[in-house]
């Protein structure tokens, strides 16, 4: 018989894990937490994603291929941006940029060039080519018509 009165664990008390025993060992919450774990790990892994998505792979970069007739050519993806946005050429050769408009968004209608005098429109859904003779090394700006959409030629 177990002694009464003691004062050690009063009847009305709430009940307490005696000492000595790790609470982490309840079965049923490790259970729980790792239900958690694999929807934060899951929401975190979906956000990420979506950051590299719309941010790191818009900001892909290429460099154009000389063709046979030493002319430097690269296709240039427009559909809510220019894709690759960045397109490295050698300086002093001719390049040809074909701008594939996949959209009919008006933002997008217009090329700009303006370092060499270049606004040429793109019709929807088709290819446009732009010819730049022998450009100088630098940095130079691709923009649409209000300049909202933004690339870069590098000539290097
Ligand atoms: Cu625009």
């Amino acid at each position: 018989m177990r002694p009464r009165a003691s004062g050690i664990w009063p009847r009305d008390a709430p009940f307490q894990y005696p000492k000595g025993v790790c609470r982490s060992q309840d079965v049923s919450g490790v259970i729980v937490s790792l239900d958690k774990w694999i929807v934060l790990l899951g929401g975190m892994s979906a956000v990420a994603w979506l950051n590299w998505h719309f941010f790191a792979a818009a900001r892909r970069r290429v460099s154009a291929r000389p063709t046979a007739a030493d002319v430097q050519e690269a296709v240039v993806v427009v559909r809510g941006g220019y894709n690759p946005s960045e397109i490295r050429v050698r300086a002093g050769h001719p390049v040809r940029l074909i701008f594939d408009r996949q959209e009919t968004a008006s933002c997008s209608e217009e090329v700009v060039l303006s370092a060499f005098g270049i606004r040429k429109m793109l019709p929807a859904n088709e290819r446009t080519t732009v010819e730049i003779a022998a450009p100088a090394r630098g940095r130079y700006d691709i923009t649409c018509g209000m300049s909202m959409l933004h690339g870069t030629l590098v000539v290097e």
